[in-house]
């Protein structure tokens, strides 16, 4: 009898290996969609004929970033005088594989053309801002996000803006630029993007902190805020990225890494921030500062994931361990709920059947979407829900976590599962989905039971 249980037991626990390996993800964009997140890299164009290159590129990742393409010396050379030719190349090779494509950068006092260098006062204003308008609008439909406005905080203890001649135009040229990528864009995510941003008591973290959340406050057109997160020995990991990480989603804004590199690439502190962006919702995506060492801007530092053959390095292999073992859960779920009850209750849990509420957010690219609803109990809990959203024609659900749908298009129910059902009075949980199509403007409601 005990032979026949181990045997039993066995096949049970190979069942689950099996599940669980022929499930994990086996590249990081892959693990990271799973996730309803993305996994990027900065790209350059003259490096889309190193073959070496490009099946790493095409392999390993769902969104680009151009390393300088679109940066203001690349795109206007002259005033007025628009140049795309080396940025459409990466948007082409990106969107024609399916990967989406962060634009950096529209406002900058750093990598300005000679005409603009030498510009200041009402007509550095103007020029800066049909730039962005210009630029914005060529790109509309192609780019998920835009940094907006790069670097514009000074370095050190003062908290104060960054000097340069498009400061000296008026402390406004922030929100101005930003009213002109939505005017140019209203698709994109908007995003105010810095380094030296981290560590969460730092006066730059916390100056960068004050003006997106007086941006939300007066309405200014923020989505998102960019932590290039450029770790070395002079500014390292710090212990409480997380807390900058939720801190300025808690202002209503997503977060987005938007140029990592760690000196020496430990795999460890590889592992800690693709970890504390799974632990916040709001971080919706990682994009590393070139692909091999030898890409990098710090090639002697040996930042980055791949070595120069393109040979994966440990920190790859953190990586990617930590997207696949990250939440949410891909569905069906294949691994328990990390705190499962070992026995089932005697008694129903207290509180519910109460009221709930749901909420969507959206990350939208074009021909796709990550929604993630978030169910908050009422003030009496809920032991079980209910969700419906219907979907606007043309979009299609293709996969899902954290909940149970009844289909895959027009109105959709879903239902908790079974580790999520039971919310405490005012408590949240989350499920997503990832679609194809547009699922702009879908407005949930919420059954508890
Ligand atoms: O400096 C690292 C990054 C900091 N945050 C903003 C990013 O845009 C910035 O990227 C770097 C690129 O990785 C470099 O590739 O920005 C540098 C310029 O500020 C880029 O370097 C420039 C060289 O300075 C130029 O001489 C060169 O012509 O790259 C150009 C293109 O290869």
């Amino acid at each position: 009898m005990s032979v026949v249980l181990s045997a039993v037991g066995f096949a049970a626990c190979m069942s689950m290996i099996m599940a669980t390996s022929a499930t994990a993800a086996t590249t990081l964009g892959a693990s990271a969609a799973e996730k309803g997140r993305y996994f990027g890299a900065a790209v350059a164009a003259n490096k889309l004929s190193d073959s070496v290159y490009t099946t790493i590129l095409n392999r390993e990742f769902n969104s680009v970033t151009p390393e300088n393409e679109m940066k203001i010396d690349a795109t206007e050379p002259q005033q007025n005088q628009f140049t795309y030719t080396n940025a459409d190349r990466i948007v082409s090779h990106a969107r024609s594989r399916g990967m989406q494509v962060r634009g950096h950068t529209l406002a900058w006092h750093s990598q300005q053309p000679g005409w603009m260098q030498n510009m200041s006062g009402t007509a550095l204003r103007n020029a800066m801002l049909n730039h962005v308008t210009q630029v914005a609008t060529h790109f509309r439909g192609q780019v998920v996000a835009w940094d907006v406005v790069n670097e514009a905080f000074a370095d050190g203890s003062s908290g104060a803006r960054r000097d340069s001649n498009l400061q000296r135009t008026g402390n406004d040229w922030i929100e101005a630029a930003f009213r002109a990528a939505r005017a140019a864009d209203s698709g994109a995510k908007l995003c105010y993007n810095d380094y030296n941003t981290d560590d969460w008591t730092h006066a730059k973290t916390q100056a960068v902190y004050r003006m997106v959340q007086d941006f939300k406050q007066r309405g200014v057109p923020i989505d998102c805020v960019g932590l290039q997160s450029h770790f070395n020995s002079g500014s390292p990991y710090p212990g409480n990225y997380r807390t900058t990480l939720s801190s300025f989603a808690a202002l209503g804004v997503d977060v987005q890494i938007t140029e990592l590199d760690i000196e020496g690439a430990s795999a460890t502190t590889y592992r800690n921030v693709v970890n504390d962006c799974l632990a916040v919702s709001r971080c919706n995506g990682i994009t590393v500062w070139g692909i091999r060492d030898s890409d990098s801007w710090r090639a002697s530092q040996t930042p980055l994931l791949f070595d120069n053959s393109g040979n994966k390095k440990p920190a790859y292999d953190a990586a990617l361990s930590a997207l696949n073992s990250g939440n949410p859960p891909t569905n069906p779920p294949t691994t328990p709920p990390t705190n499962p009850p070992t026995n089932p209750p005697t008694t129903p849990p207290p509180g519910g059947p109460g009221s709930c509420s749901a909420t969507v957010s959206l990350n939208s690219w074009t021909g796709g979407f990550v929604a993630t609803v978030r169910v908050t109990a009422g003030s009496s809990g809920t032991n079980s829900w209910t969700v419906t959203l219907t979907l606007p024609s043309g979009a299609t659900v293709s996969n899902a976590w954290n909940a149970q749908r009844s289909g895959n298009s027009g109105t959709v129910q879903w239902t908790n599962v079974s580790y999520n059902g039971h919310i405490a009075a005012g408590q949240s949980t989350e499920f997503g989905f990832q679609g194809t199509g547009s699922a702009a403007g879908m407005t949930p409601t919420c059954t508890a039971t």
